[in-house]
């Protein structure tokens, strides 16, 4: 049996990724920061959080990777664990540096000292590409990061590198272009759409405040990426590797197939300053050939299947929170403004 080590199991593709090796016969750990309130929702969205191995691991600290590596004695490491909000970026840059960036570098160290025959995953991003005119983007294509998230990630990706060439570490970068799905983060659009567009179908909000609507990216499905990241790991070789659609939409279209799903008028949705950046990747569009080629991995969830999949979890997760039903979710929790909201009684 092989032993896998997540740092940043409490996020979306954490969660998917442990569900899927727990599904391969892994042994799963999973690294998670401490905080006031514990964030598992996922992992029992899933039925897994009484099936992984859960070890505080805070990538600002050293001595909980290391102590991490030391419980879970790992054949393979995935690191998911980042500030990976784009827009929080901006205003916490350094702070974005130290987690994003550093953080990598902190475990690549750890590794190197516990046991450099580790394979290691890094979660690159389609965003270090950033502003650049060609219609597609694949492993040789050049960088040119605009965000600090983007730069983090990018110094990562670097260092990744570095380590494989320097001390021959089967280090791996996956470079993934924008995946979603009902476990993905409220702060991000199409999670944002999916909500808040199913709050507005039912009655339970009136209107979606959003920002630059003419950004395209490349939207995959989530559970596809995380298998992915797994066929990377079992290369002979460590390598870099694109994962993506190969399609582009803009945000306006997510919108607009959102509403036609949910039955609802996309006249309801507005932008706001708020919402902008200082700078925006305009389009994302990615070359998935070498991923097809070598790992044969291909996305099989394509646009309009995904805003559905979004769509549809999302009012169901409304209607049954109408119910008074209870069960793991993050948006119940999150906006307290809502009509329903009102209704519930106090404490
Ligand atoms: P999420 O934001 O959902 O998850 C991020 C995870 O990192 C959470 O578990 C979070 O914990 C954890 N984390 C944050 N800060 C720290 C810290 N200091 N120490 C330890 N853990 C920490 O991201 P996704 O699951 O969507 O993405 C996974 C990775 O892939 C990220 O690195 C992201 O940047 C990258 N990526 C994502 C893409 C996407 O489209 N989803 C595309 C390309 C790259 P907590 O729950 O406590 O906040
Ligand atoms: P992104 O995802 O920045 O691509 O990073 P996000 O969903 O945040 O933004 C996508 C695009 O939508 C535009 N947009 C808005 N974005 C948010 N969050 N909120 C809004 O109200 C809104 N209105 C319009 C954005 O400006 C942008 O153009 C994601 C993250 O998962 C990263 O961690 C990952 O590396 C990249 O995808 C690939």
């Amino acid at each position: 049996m092989k032993n896998a080590l997540i740092t940043g199991i409490t996020g979306q593709d954490g969660a998917y990724l442990a569900d899927f090796l727990l599904g391969k016969g892994y042994k799963v750990f999973g690294g998670y920061r401490r905080l006031s309130t514990p964030n598992f929702w996922r992992l029992y969205h899933l039925g897994i959080h009484d099936k992984v191995k859960l070890l505080p691991l805070d990538v600002l600290d050293s001595h909980s990777i290391s102590e991490a590596l030391v419980a879970s004695a790992p054949n393979e490491v995935y690191h998911l664990a980042a500030q990976s909000f784009v827009g929080a970026s901006f205003v916490q840059p350094l702070y974005t540096s130290d987690v994003t960036g550093f953080g990598s570098v902190r475990l690549l160290d750890e590794i190197l000292k516990f046991d450099k025959k580790i394979k290691i995953y890094q979660a690159s991003s389609s965003e270090m590409f950033g502003e650049d005119n060609s219609p597609t983007k694949n492993e040789t294509s050049p960088f040119n990061p605009v965000s600090p998230y983007a730069v983090a990630k990018l110094y990562s990706y670097w260092m990744v590198r570095a380590y494989r060439k320097g001390y021959g570490m089967h280090a791996t970068n996956g470079i993934l272009f924008n995946h979603e799905s009902p476990l993905r983060g409220l702060e991000f659009v199409t999670r944002k759409i999916s909500n808040e567009v199913a709050k507005i179908s039912l009655g339970l909000s009136k209107s979606l405040k959003l920002g630059n609507l003419d950004a395209k990216r490349d939207w995959g499905y989530a559970p596809e990426f995380v298998e992915g990241m797994w066929k990377m790991l079992q290369q002979k070789n460590p390598d870099d590797y694109v994962l993506a659609t190969n399609e582009t939409h803009t945000v306006r279209e997510f919108v607009n197939e959102a509403c036609k799903i949910a039955g609802i008028s996309s006249k309801s949705i507005q932008t706001s300053k708020q919402n902008l950046r200082p700078i925006d990747v305009q389009y994302l569009r990615g070359d998935y050939k070498k991923a097809k080629r070598k790992l044969g991995w291909s996305p099989k969830t394509k646009f309009k299947k995904l805003v559905k999949i979004m769509v549809d979890e999302d009012i169901s997760r409304w209607e049954r929170w109408i119910k008074r039903e209870y069960f793991p979710w993050d948006a119940a929790t999150f906006g307290h403004d809502s009509i329903g909201m009102k209704k519930t009684k106090k404490l």
